[in-house]
């Protein structure tokens, strides 16, 4: 039995077009699920759309439809951008199929049946642009007198007849669970946010709405809709088929990390382990969370017209280069900025001239030289060794950066590996040995060709259709190009086609 794993991105409201930080999770989650299956495991990746809630009803009428026929065709527009974007999801769910409204009431049964639910009155404040209830003590004042939730939000005083769920009942063993899983909560400093914020006191939670409709509907409760924080996050467990212990799916429960901006992060990291333990469930293993981008070090947004459509970024830049951007500019956790002259750095510098031309070098001179064949392993030299043995050890190195989703380290430790192979053509000068020692001219390609099979190998997840072509250049056929595979060497004697190059320098367009 091959192992599992899963992994999943928020669902995005359908209250908006897609923009590029919706596309950044994706990506990310898909460099995690990519890799996954080139390390030999059994992969489910999740992604979908949001659909119920205020937000979404009211984006609705604005656009004078239907929410759901607004729904329906802002779904499809997300599902084309994880498309274009390459996103590899294996599911993509909606919160209005009628596989999601028999889970929701499902769990909603469980937790209830479990003495976790009451019917009372909530009073207070809610922002609708976050789908969530604050205290007065998080507000602050704008000038206008509006009162601001702590993301900016405003905020409008809602009372309503409301079911509640027994938060206050789960600090502790939330505590328990933080401390007794270190890294549930990825990185330590959002670990630190949430565990102060439970340590702070949990009140309970509104989880049921009667001044709208736009929602699904509570058991056995007319007139009460599920507050859409908690049928948003079922979604995981929906997907893997719940409640029907026998479904297909249902092995790949816990997931292995659920992938987040910074923004959502004590929905997933408090309410949705609490609603699990109220529900007897098991817990996913991680909730790892994302930093900000700013576009040219402003705020996105549609006031400013400097929202990035990631389609449109791909038009102009390229899809493998704006993935590789995205995970290469920033450490994860962290905030970064999105930047025509940083694209371009990244592009020109590291893609087109650090890769992309030593593979171009080694493989033209393999063309003219050696009749575009795969020269044998011949005599190592300590040089050839030390060079080889790094890009050997990529492999391992990557899993353990990934498996915290250390996306720019991983890729700083490949770029080492490129860094070091340029040194070592240069210094070792094949061009120059054609001349005066044939054998060792070929040991040295042959070097530099393992060697840029090791990094295509594990670049794949990231740059999947780019690598796969540096790969057919290399010569490595379709079935050796997983991790396992790089056990095994290319056969002596392989005909490479003609090579051709595979990251074009990025040239300003005439003015
Ligand atoms: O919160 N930088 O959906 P949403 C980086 N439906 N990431 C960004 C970003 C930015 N500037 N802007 C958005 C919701 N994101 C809920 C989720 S899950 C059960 C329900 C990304 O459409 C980031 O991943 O508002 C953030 O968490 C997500 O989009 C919010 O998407």
């Amino acid at each position: 039995m091959s192992k599992c794993f899963y992994v999943s991105t928020p669902i995005y409201y359908v209250n908006g077009a897609p923009h590029i930080g919706h596309a950044y999770t994706s990506i990310a989650a898909d460099v995690l699920a990519r890799f996954k299956r080139l390390d030999g495991f059994e992969v489910f990746y999740l992604t979908g759309t949001d659909e119920h809630g205020q937000k979404v009803a009211r984006a609705a009428a604005e656009a004078g439809l239907d929410p759901q026929s607004f729904a329906d065709r802002v779904s499809a527009d997300f599902r084309d951008m994880a498309d274009k974007m390459g996103v590899s999801y294996d599911d993509y769910i909606r919160t209005t199929e009628p596989r999601h409204y028999r889970s929701c009431a499902e769990l909603w049964r469980r937790i209830a049946a479990a003495g976790h639910i009451y019917l009372g009155h909530y009073e207070g404040w809610y922002a609708v642009r976050d789908e969530a209830f604050y205290d007065e003590a998080e507000l602050t004042t704008a000038p206008d007198g509006t009162k601001l939730a702590p993301s900016g939000a405003p905020v409008a005083w809602v009372r309503e007849p409301s079911y509640f769920f027994r938060l206050s009942a789960f600090q502790e063993p939330l505590l328990k669970l933080y401390e007794e899983q270190p890294d549930f909560i990825l990185p330590a400093g959002r670990r630190n946010e949430v565990l102060s914020f439970v340590r702070g006191g949990l009140r309970d939670l509104s989880i049921s709405r009667t001044s709208f409709t736009w929602g699904i509907p509570v058991p056995d409760a007319p007139g009460h809709v599920m507050y859409v924080w908690l049928d948003a996050l079922n979604n995981y467990v929906t997907a893997c088929g719940f409640p029907d212990a026998d479904a297909p799916r249902w092995k790949f429960w816990p997931a292995d990390v659920h992938v987040v901006g910074k923004d959502i992060i004590r929905f997933h990291a408090v309410y949705w382990p609490a609603f699990l333990m109220a529900a007897g469930l098991p817990l996913p293993r991680r909730v790892s969370s994302h930093g900000w981008w700013t576009v040219e070090g402003e705020k996105m947004s549609k006031s400013l017209g400097n929202v990035i459509e990631p389609r449109q970024l791909v038009a102009t830049y390229g899809l493998d280069q704006v993935r590789y951007f995205l995970l290469r500019e920033k450490p994860f956790g962290g905030d970064g900025t999105i930047s025509h002259p940083a694209l371009v750095s990244r592009i020109n510098v590291e893609l087109a001239n650090e890769l992309g031309n030593l593979a171009q070098r080694s493989l033209s001179l393999i063309a003219r030289n050696l009749g575009g064949v795969l020269p044998a392993r011949g005599e190592a030299t300590a040089e050839d060794t030390e060079l080889r043995d790094a890009a050997g050890a990529l492999a391992d190195v990557l899993r353990e950066r990934l498996d915290r989703q250390a996306f720019h380290e991983a890729l700083e430790e490949v770029w080492k590996v490129v860094r070091a192979a340029n040194a070592y053509i240069d210094r070792q000068a094949p061009w120059a040995l054609r001349k005066t020692d044939l054998v060792r001219m070929g040991t040295v390609l042959r070097v530099l060709v393992d060697v840029l099979r090791a990094v295509a190998t594990v670049l794949q997840p990231f740059m999947p259709a780019s690598m796969g072509r540096m790969l057919d250049q290399l010569g490595v056929p379709d079935q050796a190009r997983s991790i396992a595979a790089l056990a095994h060497p290319l056969a002596d004697g392989t005909r490479l086609p003609a090579p051709e190059g595979v990251f074009p320098r990025y040239v300003e367009p005439a003015a």
